[in-house]
């Protein structure tokens, strides 16, 4: 057992404590890792207001890459060295999705996103006696992390560890959502509605797709300016104009594809107007998970479906070392998606600038 700096969540609403707590030794199939960087995605805020819930006190942060500093008995994809970002699924390999190859709908997922435990159910951190949770298994918000071995993807030990954490989470959510959730057709229309570190990871995949109009809607001038520089043919303001009349007016008909990337019930309902006849409206972003939608029932008369999508229906094996690529050829852009590289105790002040609608990702960087 070691002691590390760790930002810990004891109480929904209020600010992350940054204090020192004890790590143990990874277990059978885990691996310690000196995390490097993590990126801060809405999820977390999610949790840290409460609307995602957790047991706590928790340590949030799972879009982290680092170094492996250990690994446990039965582990032999990684050694002590390795470069790994770490992923939202453990990718088990015998549930029924994994054999269908959804890694992302892994059925062990719920033990590390809905239990922020490790597989077997405890968890490698202690606070005063107590049993910390590591929010969806990984607990990036510390300077060590012990995780899941099959949710540790090993990268070059050339790539910045402080960029590519946002393969971790956000960009393969985003760039996963068009890749593989929608597979977007080149020469196609997309809307996407909200422009986080998600909606832009989207708006680059819709561009990787060979997408020929790509609509930004979000009422953030500085990030409808990156949507353009990242992608983007057109931009909408929702609080000056009406966006799904504005799409319409673009695109005539609609679009082929949307995209729900903020996380609001109002937003998914109104994309449902914005896609065309036979068009496919896809909800990443995640409101509370007990509130309903309502969809006027033309719509499937017209065959416009709608989809969820879990992790960009990644399959890390394949994808992350693929994005990783896409970002070395310059393809997809990262450096310009971090607006903000902080130290741990900033994780505060970080949270509320995105409560605001500001910046696009913050970086924690040890
Ligand atoms: P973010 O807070 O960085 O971005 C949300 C953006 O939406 C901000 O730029 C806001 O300004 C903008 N916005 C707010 N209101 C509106 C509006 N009415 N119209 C248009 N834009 C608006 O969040 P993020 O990019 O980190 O995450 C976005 C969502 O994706 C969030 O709900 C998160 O929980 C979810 C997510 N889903 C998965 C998944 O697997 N499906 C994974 C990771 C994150
Ligand atoms: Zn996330």
């Amino acid at each position: 057992m070691e002691h590390i700096q760790a930002a810990v969540l004891h109480q929904f609403n209020e600010p992350m404590r940054t204090e020192e707590i004890s790590i143990d030794e990874p277990h059978d199939g885990e691996a310690l890792i000196r995390v490097v960087a993590s990126g801060l995605c809405h999820s977390d805020y999610s949790v840290l207001h409460g609307i995602l819930r957790s047991e706590l006190p928790a340590v949030l942060g799972h879009e982290g890459a680092g170094i492996v500093e250990k690994v446990g008995p039965g582990v032999t994809h990684l050694k002590p060295g390795d470069h790994v970002i770490a992923v939202l699924t453990p990718s088990c390999g015998h549930c029924p999705m994994c054999q269908e190859e959804s890694p992302s709908l892994c059925f062990e997922t719920f033990k590390t996103m809905v239990g922020n435990t490790m597989l077997d159910g405890t968890n490698r951190l202690q606070l005063d006696g107590r049993s910390v949770r590591q929010l969806c298994g990984i607990g990036s918000f510390a300077q060590k992390a012990v995780v899941p071995a099959g949710a540790l993807i090993k990268v070059d030990k050339d790539v910045p560890l402080d960029k590519v954490c946002l393969i971790g989470c956000g960009v393969t959510t985003g760039v996963g959502a068009a890749l593989n959730t929608a597979q977007v057709k080149p020469g196609s229309s997309c809307v996407v509605i909200g422009c986080g570190g998600v909606g832009l990871s989207i708006i680059q995949g819709c561009r990787i797709a060979g997408a020929e109009t790509i609509i930004a809607v979000e009422p953030n001038v500085a990030k409808r300016d990156l949507a353009m520089e990242l992608g983007a043919t057109h931009t909408i303001d929702p609080k000056a104009e009406d966006a799904r009349k504005k799409v319409r007016e673009i695109t005539m008909l609609g679009t082929h594809y949307a995209f729900e990337a903020i996380g609001r019930i109002d937003t998914v309902e109104q994309m449902w107007g914005m896609i065309r006849p036979n068009g496919l409206a896809v909800v990443v972003g995640v409101p509370n998970p007990r509130d309903e939608v309502k969809l006027r029932v033309s719509g499937f008369l017209a065959q416009r479906s709608m989809k969820g999508s879990a992790y960009g229906s990644a399959v890390p094996t394949r994808d992350i070392p693929r994005f990783v690529d896409l970002y070395r050829k310059g393809e997809l852009k990262l450096d310009a998606l971090i607006t903000a590289r902080i130290g741990l105790e900033q994780v505060n002040e970080a949270f509320e600038a995105m409560g605001r609608g500001e910046g696009a990702r913050s970086v924690i960087v040890f």
